[in-house]
């Protein structure tokens, strides 16, 4: 599936990133990847410019929202394997370096974001190509995209956090037979195991999902990210705990502004404008 990102006349590189498109329309931080040649897949400039990104969403109040999606017919094919080849000395690349340097700190960052991150899959999602849309927090795929362990059909294992979350989306059998196998998986199959959110048409794809965070870039900010940080706390909590999570998490927000405009708003009938206090 071929796609030009949305508003991509008004797409703004005003950092410079190389790999990387980014706009900032009505809150969503629209962010594209732009290596298409390669099927966007991840080389160190990618990583370390995604990365800054996230770093400057979390800064940027006029970030309410992230969508991820990429450029041209793959969404990514996971590690850029032309960096992988042998060193001219013969040595073999530590793969311990790049993960945990690059990838897992960039994980780790998408997961502590205090705003919600959409991903829109246009295509082939391999490696951690699909890691990464495991990571976001609200996945949509085109009709034609497909997820890809690959990593086993190279001798690697999954990695950047898939083993991790993978079973708890799908289960066990089917995280299992996905890594092990490395066939591909339909963008159907995955909506209706619970990998992702919704499958749509191709053409569908990028008008769905942004419309998906512009309604969310005009929630309550701290409701959204309470709700990101509690569901995430969830996986780990035992059902106490997580009561106890709620109750504190409800009582910080009933003493927002923007509980109150809420309240407010439901009474006149009307929209409620959410300042993020
Ligand atoms: C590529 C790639 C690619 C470079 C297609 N790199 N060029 C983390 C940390 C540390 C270490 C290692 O790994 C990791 C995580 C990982 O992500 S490991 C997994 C790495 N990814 C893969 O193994 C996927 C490799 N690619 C594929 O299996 C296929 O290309 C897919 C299924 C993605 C797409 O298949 P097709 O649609 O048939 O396209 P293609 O194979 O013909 O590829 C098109 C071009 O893209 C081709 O280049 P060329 O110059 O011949 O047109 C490929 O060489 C290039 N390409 N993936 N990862």
């Amino acid at each position: 599936m071929l796609l030009t990102p949305i508003g991509a006349t008004k797409m703004t590189n005003n950092q410079n990133f190389e790999t990387i498109l980014t706009s900032l329309n009505d809150g969503v931080l629209q962010i594209t990847l732009n290596r298409p040649e390669k099927l966007n897949s991840f080389n160190a400039i990618m990583r370390r410019e995604l990365t800054e990104i996230i770093d400057n969403a979390a800064q940027n109040t006029d970030v309410r929202c992230l969508l991820i999606s990429a450029a041209g017919r793959a969404f990514c094919a996971g590690q850029d394997l032309s960096d992988r080849k042998p060193l001219q000395n013969g040595e073999k690349h530590d793969l311990s370096l790049s993960l945990n340097n690059e990838y897992n700190p960039l994980l780790r960052k998408m997961k502590a974001l205090g705003k919600p991150i959409i991903c829109a899959v246009n295509g082939v999602a391999a490696g951690a190509g699909s890691s990464l849309a495991l990571a976001s927090d609200v996945t949509f795929a085109a009709q034609s995209a497909r997820f890809i362990l690959s990593f086993a059909k190279i001798g690697l294992a999954p990695d950047c956090g898939t083993t991790w979350i993978l079973p708890r989306l799908i289960g066990p059998q089917r995280a299992m037979a996905m890594s092990l196998s490395g066939d591909p998986v339909s963008a159907q199959d995955a909506a209706k195991w619970g990998m992702i959110w919704q499958c749509v048409p191709d053409e569908d794809l990028l008008p769905k999902a942004l419309d998906f965070a512009k309604n969310l870039a005009k929630g309550a900010p701290n409701a959204l990210a309470a709700i990101k940080a509690n569901i995430g706390a969830a996986w780990q909590n035992d059902y106490s705990s997580q009561l106890d999570l709620e109750r504190d998490t409800q009582q910080k927000l009933g003493f927002t502004e923007d509980y109150s405009e809420g309240v407010r708003a439901f009474g006149e009938r009307r929209p409620p404008h959410f300042c993020g206090k």
